[in-house]
């Protein structure tokens, strides 16, 4: 039995591929050292653990290997959740804070969690109710804040964790229509932590600025877990520009990752302050360790502005829900502008042709990648893993190619219907299959068109039904809210007597492009 905090997890005195990330939080080591700052304050690693101990308790009739979905906001009680549900052995279903019901009602459905968690200052949060009890789930609701405080009690009855179960379903949209749930292990989990912590020393004197969502593995690996394993603090911050500033230029956080557009909002934030605080912001963020950009293309423009405001270059990664980060420009030596960098240690990357053949340097063709971090299926989709792995390498739809020093090229992907905005997956042919349902919607379109804010903007071409006048381009949006995560609503909404089709008649998205772009 562990001694200090928890016995729930094993003693991390030696680390090794079969540590887990909860055995790392339990280090008694750290028990008095901060873990998460939130709106209510601090927490130290003890107290974390209790908290987590506490909702292990809750979540009772969860069984191991049951999925358990969250609908908490970042913070303090949300780590807390996602702890106690690995105590139990539970699978973790980070559920989106911004997604309307319908949205979560699909990930119920596909997930078939045994308990919901539920915050209940949230708008959706009795609808969601409603609904995981129809679907024969428990729901429970975290306490209000101050939180009571907690008293870890061992449960030596409990089977221990092993690196072999899984951990976190992750729901990612793909070229197939509806997102699929992506589920890692625990030695998946930790295979993508480790190389992170190690490529960009990570250290318990870390302290994070996350201002990123909890449903997507950019917050919760990268940012979240890897502060957990590091022993460092995670700081959970607003998205307003000019409080992520103000943080940034506190002297107290060492390390900030973003999409591309947040850099692009701050840019903007800090172009707009008055000269005493751009002064003020760019003398104390100059002061951070590291900054990282992933999630989608870093333009080299903003790149260049982000050395001029703050002295840093941005460090470029390469990453997906189903493999972590597989690619990196080094914490030290040369950040190439325009490129992600050579494969991170512990991960093996290739570019192949359409037959799987790996390609000469220069040459363009398919990115694949292998190795420990490497997801283990597509929940409830044995047909789609087998399709996405050839001879366990995992073809990830991005074409790129390598350049001098190893360092590779993202140059787009192998479908036009994925699209990234604002760092956020999205299938077209989600957002079509949902607007078709709309009644004045005839026929529908959706492409990403290249946008300076949001790297890809969805826009839709829609052919009107007969006999219905044509909507605005709000109250399509309006429409669409309802149904879809805010970031699959198009911006762009465009009424066509016909949509453009090759003579087989099928939708030419090319066309479809042109007609926004011009
Ligand atoms: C919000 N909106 C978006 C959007 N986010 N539209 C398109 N794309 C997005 N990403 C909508 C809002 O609903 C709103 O509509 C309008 O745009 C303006 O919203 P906002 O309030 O200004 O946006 P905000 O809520 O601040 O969100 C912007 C953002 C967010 C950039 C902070 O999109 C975000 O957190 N992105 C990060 C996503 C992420 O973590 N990706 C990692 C995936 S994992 P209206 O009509 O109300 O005005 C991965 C692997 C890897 O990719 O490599 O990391
Ligand atoms: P997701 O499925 O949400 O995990 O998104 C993963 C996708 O984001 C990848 O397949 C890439 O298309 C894209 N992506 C991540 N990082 C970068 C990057 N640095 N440059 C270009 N695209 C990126």
């Amino acid at each position: 039995m562990r001694r200090g905090i928890s016995t729930d997890f094993q003693d991390p005195k030696t680390t090794t591929t079969d540590t887990t990330l909860p055995d790392r939080v339990a280090d008694p080591s750290l028990a008095n050292h901060i873990a998460l700052v939130d709106d209510d304050g601090h927490c130290s690693y003890a107290e974390l653990l209790g908290d987590a101990m506490a909702w292990r308790d809750r979540l009772e009739p969860a069984k191991p290997g049951d999925r358990i979905a969250c609908l908490v906001p970042p913070g303090r009680t949300h780590v807390a959740i996602q702890l106690g549900i690995w105590a139990r052995r539970g699978i973790a279903v980070p559920l989106a804070v911004s997604h309307p019901l319908p949205e979560l009602e699909y990930v119920l459905d596909d997930a078939r969690p045994a308990v919901v968690v539920a915050d209940p200052t949230l708008p959706q949060a009795p609808h969601l109710e409603t609904s995981a009890r129809t679907r024969g789930a428990t729901t429970l609701t975290p306490p209000p804040s101050p939180r009571p405080t907690t008293v870890p009690t061992p449960n030596p009855t409990r089977d221990p964790l092993t690196p072999t179960d899984p951990a976190l379903l992750i729901y990612t949209s793909g070229t197939t229509g509806r997102p699929k749930g992506v589920l890692a292990t625990h030695r998946n989990l930790t295979a993508q932590i480790t190389t992170l912590t190690a490529a960009w020393a990570w250290s318990a004197s870390d302290r994070i600025l996350h201002t990123l969502p909890l449903h997507h593995i950019h917050g919760v690996v990268n940012a979240l877990a890897c502060a957990l394993w590091s022993g460092a603090t995670c700081e959970f911050g607003t998205r307003a520009p000019a409080s992520t500033w103000d943080r940034l230029a506190s002297g107290e956080i060492t390390l900030f990752m973003a999409v591309p557009t947040v850099y692009t909002r701050l840019i903007r934030a800090w172009e707009a302050a008055p000269p005493a605080t751009r002064r003020r912001w760019s003398r104390g963020a100059a002061r951070l360790r590291l900054m990282v950009s992933g999630s989608a293309a870093l333009p080299v423009d903003t790149l260049e502005r982000w050395r001029e405001i703050t002295g840093h270059t941005l460090l470029e990664r390469y990453g997906m829900t189903e493999i972590g980060m597989a690619l990196s420009n080094p914490l030290s030596g040369e950040r190439r502008p325009g490129h992600v960098g050579p494969p991170l240690p512990g991960v093996e990357a290739r570019v192949v042709d359409e037959e799987g053949r790996p390609v000469a340097r220069g040459v363009q063709g398919e990115i694949e990648v292998r190795g420990p971090q490497v997801f283990r299926e597509y929940w409830g989709r044995p047909g789609e893993t087998a399709a996405a792995l050839r001879d366990g390498w995992f073809q990830t739809g991005d074409e790129g190619c390598v350049e001098a020093g190893g360092y590779y090229r993202i140059l787009g992907r192998r479908s036009v219907d994925i699209v990234k905005t604002g760092g956020y997956k999205v299938s077209a042919l989600e957002v079509e299959e949902v607007y078709r349902a709309h009644p004045a919607v005839r026929d529908v379109a959706v492409v990403g068109v290249p946008h300076p804010e949001w790297g890809e903007q969805l826009c839709a071409a829609w052919v009107p039904a007969e006999g219905f006048e044509v909507s605005a381009g709000t109250e399509m949006r309006a429409w669409g809210k309802e149904r879809l995560a805010p970031y699959k609503v198009p911006h762009l909404f465009m009424a066509v007597p016909d949509l453009p089709r090759n003579t087989m008649g099928k939708v030419q998205k090319t066309a479809v492009h042109r007609i926004f772009r011009e």
